[in-house]
């Protein structure tokens, strides 16, 4: 039986270059590329739902359970499978964001949120946390298309997302690497590829 596979998630604010950094990451290690919420056709669907500006104002609380039923089903269908096939999973967004956006931005309380996630991965986090930190501004200024329902959500809120996911990486060093992405993309996967090198050996997070 092969050993279980790792999972590393890529987080950060909008406009970070965490799906540019995902896929790099994920086709340096062989590993399996995915995102949240999606990576199921259910997940898909429900982040179509999350994302329509349509539906705002979306209350904080069915925010949060519909990231999380996204999570479960993704987790049930694709992560653990991979996971348990010995697979390493990239995956772009993970529990981080769920803490920082419903926890810090939205401001539900945050031992609820821990509470709701564990409930939703069955206690599955990921084994590695890479933070792609950009302030605000810069990451606002990437945008190419119309602020989605959540990228809509005024400044002081994506500070505060910001500053959750910093506070989350400096509570747990241990697998929380944060990486400046304001240099080029490929500075930036120099950065992240050595980083999660290091991490690896250092044996806090192991690849299959
Ligand atoms: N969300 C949540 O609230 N709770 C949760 O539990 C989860 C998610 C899991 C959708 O995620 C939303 O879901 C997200 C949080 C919420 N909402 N917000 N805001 P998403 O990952 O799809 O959303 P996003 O952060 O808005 O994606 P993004 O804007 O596409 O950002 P990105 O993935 O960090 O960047 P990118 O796609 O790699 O690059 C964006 C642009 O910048 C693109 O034109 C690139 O070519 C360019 N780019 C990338 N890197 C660089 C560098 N280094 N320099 C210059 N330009 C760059």
């Amino acid at each position: 039986m092969a050993a279980p596979g790792r999972l590393i998630a890529i987080e950060g604010g909008e406009g970070a270059g965490k799906s540019t950094q995902a896929a790099r990451l994920a086709a340096l290690l062989g590993a399996e590329l995915t995102r949240e919420p999606g990576g199921t056709p259910l997940g898909e669907e429900v982040r179509r739902l999350l994302l329509d500006p349509v539906f705002a104002p979306l209350g904080d609380r069915t925010e949060l359970m519909l990231m999380l039923a996204a999570r479960a089903q993704h987790l049930a269908e694709r992560i653990e499978p991979a996971l348990s096939a010995g697979r390493t999973v990239v995956v772009d967004r993970f529990q981080g964001s769920t803490l920082a956006y419903q926890g810090y931005g939205r401001g539900l309380p945050l031992e609820e949120v821990r509470l709701a996630c564990r409930l939703a991965a069955g206690g599955r986090d990921a084994d590695l946390n890479v933070l792609v930190d950009v302030p605000v501004a810069l990451g606002t200024s990437r945008r190419t298309a119309a602020p989605d329902r959540i990228e809509a959500a005024d400044g002081g809120f994506h500070e505060r997302v910001r500053r959750g996911f910093l506070a989350e990486a400096g509570a747990d060093p241990q697998h929380w690497l944060v990486v400046d992405g304001s240099g080029p993309p490929g500075q930036v996967a120099k950065v992240i590829a050595a980083g999660v090198r290091h991490r690896l050996e250092r044996g806090a997070a192991r690849l299959s």
